[in-house]
């Protein structure tokens, strides 16, 4: 059995999604990033990053006996992948091409959305500077997915943990106040995906996405204001 430390936030979302998509069985452990849960003693020996998400494999032990952890999203997901023979192709080629587009989402599309997000949506000084360079860089990584889907129905071959890890992105591209309605092939894939029951599952873990937007709406000042707290250690 797998134990899955999540929120609900696009990177645990890569991996409810991806589990969802290979049929395991796995617990779901909420965590509050905005408690600071996070950073406790206890989650730091899974994850001595302190963020979610993070796995803990009990069908294989570490060293000391314990559950075998995985940290950082994608490597959660290759290893995922790598353990059930899914959503990676096999071949030295295929693997790679599925790699270079994770690697894309964990070094391009993550990155630049989540400082869009901290400028555009967090911060309560707006420094245009800084929300220009990320919600245009964030814009131009997504010109980069169209012209791959243009040419292909995903991004590496077959439907991927690679698909996977951008989606869970780019679907939350308004939080980051960039449009994609411009980049018509990355709509397309955007909705295919959406359909998918596995991604439909995988959105709502650790709770409920739908109840949880309404809420989020409803207060979107108290939202903020302790995504600022984690942020940068005070709300105000
Ligand atoms: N590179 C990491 C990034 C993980 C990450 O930034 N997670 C965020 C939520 S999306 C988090 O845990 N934030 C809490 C914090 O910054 O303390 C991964 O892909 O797993």
């Amino acid at each position: 059995m797998i134990d899955l430390y999540t929120s609900a936030t696009p990177n645990g979302w890569k991996a409810s999604v991806t589990l969802e998509e290979m049929g395991l069985d796995y617990n779901v452990k909420a965590i509050d990033i905005s408690a600071g849960d996070q950073k406790k003693p206890e989650f730091l020996k899974i994850n001595p990053n302190g963020r979610i998400p993070a796995i803990v494999d009990h069908d294989i032990k570490d060293e000391n006996g314990n559950g075998f952890a995985v940290f950082e999203s994608g490597a959660l997901m290759i290893y995922l992948a790598e353990k059930t023979g899914m959503l990676m192709p096999k071949d030295v080629q295929g693997r790679s091409k599925t790699i270079q587009w994770l690697m894309f989402q964990m070094g391009g599309i993550g990155p630049m959305m989540g400082q869009a997000n901290v400028f555009y949506r967090y911060f309560p000084e707006k420094i245009q500077p800084a929300i220009d360079r990320y919600q245009n860089e964030s814009a131009r990584l997504f010109g980069v997915l169209n012209r791959q889907l243009a040419e292909n129905e995903y991004l590496a071959g077959d439907y991927s943990i690679a698909d996977i890890a951008n989606w869970c992105w780019v679907r939350t591209h308004s939080w980051s106040g960039v449009d994609i309605e411009p980049f018509e092939h990355l709509v397309r894939w955007r909705d295919l995906i959406a359909e998918r029951p596995a991604a439909i599952a995988g959105l709502n873990v650790p709770y409920n996405l739908e109840e949880r937007m309404r809420a989020q709406s409803e207060n979107e000042e108290e939202f903020k204001k302790k995504a600022r707290k984690m942020l940068v250690g005070k709300g105000e």
